[in-house]
């Protein structure tokens, strides 16, 4: 069994899609071990993107991390870290496949709906970067 973390960033919270996401996760047979709703500080999310703080759309990703509340999910299932990446389709949803989330939501190559984490090192930073042991079931 695998963890991963799972972001419905600002876009999908507010295309109301909450639901619609979390249900593909489910269909797909992740299970969702740890849930909550917040909203970033620019703290909090440049801490969590510290990776690309060279980027040119760094700071372009951070307003827009913090735009509105997000919804954190720790996802469990087997090989659930390349499971949730294939849910999620392509950083760019024009390059996604058809069916994926970012296909059929997500309006630019910035505001893509959902984060997955991309490998077991980033999962495991990324989980316990927002979740205790405590909130995980
Ligand atoms: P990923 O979310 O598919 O793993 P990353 O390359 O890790 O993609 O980038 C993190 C996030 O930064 C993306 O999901 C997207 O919101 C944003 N991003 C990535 N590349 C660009 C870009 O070229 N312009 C603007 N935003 C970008
Ligand atoms: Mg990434």
């Amino acid at each position: 069994m695998e963890r991963t973390l799972s972001i419905i960033k600002p876009d999908g919270v507010k295309k109301n899609i909450i639901g619609e996401v979390v249900s593909r996760f489910e269909k797909a047979g992740l299970k969702v071990v740890a849930s909550k709703m917040k909203h970033l500080s620019q703290r909090e999310a440049e801490g969590f993107y510290a990776v690309h703080k060279e980027r040119p759309f760094f700071g372009s990703l951070i307003e827009f991390m913090i735009s509105g509340p997000v919804v954190l999910m720790i996802l469990e299932g087997e090989g659930a870290i390349l499971k949730n990446r294939e849910l999620m389709g392509a950083t760019n949803p024009a390059d996604a496949d058809e069916g994926t989330i970012r296909k059929d939501f997500a309006d630019s190559i910035e505001s893509n709906i959902v984060h997955g984490s991309d490998a077991p090192e980033t999962a495991d930073f990324e989980t316990k970067y927002f979740f205790s042991a405590l909130e995980t079931y």
